[in-house]
């Protein structure tokens, strides 16, 4: 008998959801960044324990949509929590004690407000979460102890977990229950396939990353990748060619560098990671080009495949 179903993983942003989705799954399928709103379209990784497959949703951060886009990404995480088998509340505890305490900061605060704003869309899907709360290697035992309590009294929680996504602490036994909470079914997927994200999808998340990483001072959120073209060659390497897209001119500066200096290291460090994720040598191209207002474009939620009303 084997089991398979989703589960949705919710939770502000920068609660380290994605951390969590590839430590279930074993690899990484999924982006992470010390920003908030890294992840910005549901992305789904497959893990397996036992006779169960857990295929992740990896939701983009529920939170205060201002922008076009930040509304789509609203509307897709709560699509795939109503959707999916069981619910994952992962919540940053470090933010939720900081604040508490009067010690946070205007992002620890509106972690709280985001994680009240998610309790009462539970209440209105009318369904139990698993609550996930993350980051105990940063906080003190005791203080971990009131945080549960006082979400467990919302009501809406059928359980709780405490984990260090990013140690791994705790998340064997989540994983563990999540795959016994899974519905008796075939498997979804075959049992080597750890992610259904395209490939020139991943690839471009993969650069997005390392923009991030290099230039997150500069550029917040102002860029965006696509990859525009993705050739098998018959040496068994694969030529890759990307486009960047920035709001104004004086992004493509900043994204260049001096003498083109930043660009390169942006690709020289997306092209040894491709290639170690693809498994092959990688030959990659990147163009930068200005596009104004992308977020608000259409075509952003088309390429992203979010869906999209209003
Ligand atoms: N100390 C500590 N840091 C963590 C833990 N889990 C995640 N982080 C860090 O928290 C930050 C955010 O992690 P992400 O996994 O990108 O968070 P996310 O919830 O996917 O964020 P969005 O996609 O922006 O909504 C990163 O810097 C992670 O390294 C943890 O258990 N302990
Ligand atoms: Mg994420």
């Amino acid at each position: 008998m084997t089991r398979a179903g989703f589960v949705a993983v919710v939770g502000a942003p920068n609660a380290g959801k994605s951390t969590l989705v590839n430590r279930l799954v074993g690899s990484k399928v999924s982006i992470v960044t010390q920003k908030v709103q890294t992840t910005r379209f549901p992305i789904r990784g497959v893990a397996i324990e036992g006779e169960s497959q857990i295929v992740l949703v990896d939701t983009p951060g529920i939170f205060s949509p201002r922008r076009r886009l930040d509304r789509a990404m609203v509307g897709a995480a709560w699509t795939h929590a109503r959707e999916a088998d069981q619910v994952v509340h992962l919540v940053d505890s470090k933010a939720q004690v900081d604040a508490a305490a009067g010690e946070g900061t205007a992002a620890d605060r509106r972690a709280v407000a985001d994680v009240a704003t998610i309790v009462e869309g539970l209440k209105q899907t009318g369904r139990n979460a698993v609550l996930a709360l993350n980051k105990v290697d940063l906080i003190a035992r005791e203080k971990l102890l009131g945080l549960a309590k006082s979400l467990d009294e919302t009501g809406v929680y059928s359980e709780v977990f405490m984990i260090s996504a990013q140690t791994g602490s705790g998340v064997s036994d989540l994983k563990r229950r999540l795959a016994q909470l899974m519905p008796e079914a075939p498997w979804f997927y075959p049992e080597d396939q750890s992610a259904d994200l395209p490939a020139r999808l991943l690839a471009a998340e993969i650069t997005r990353e390392k923009v991030y990483l290099r230039v997150h001072e500069e550029l917040p959120y102002a860029a965006s990748v696509a990859t525009t073209a993705f050739e098998e060659k018959p040496d068994g390497s694969a030529r890759i060619e990307q486009t960047i897209f920035v709001e104004r001119d004086g992004q493509r500066g900043i994204l260049l560098g001096k003498g083109g200096q930043t660009l390169k290291w942006i690709g020289e460090q997306s092209r040894l990671e491709l290639s170690q994720i693809l498994d092959r040598p990688v030959h990659l191209f990147l163009h930068v080009k200005v596009k104004a207002n992308w977020a608000e474009d259409r075509e952003t939620y088309q390429d992203l495949g979010l869906d999209f009303e209003a």
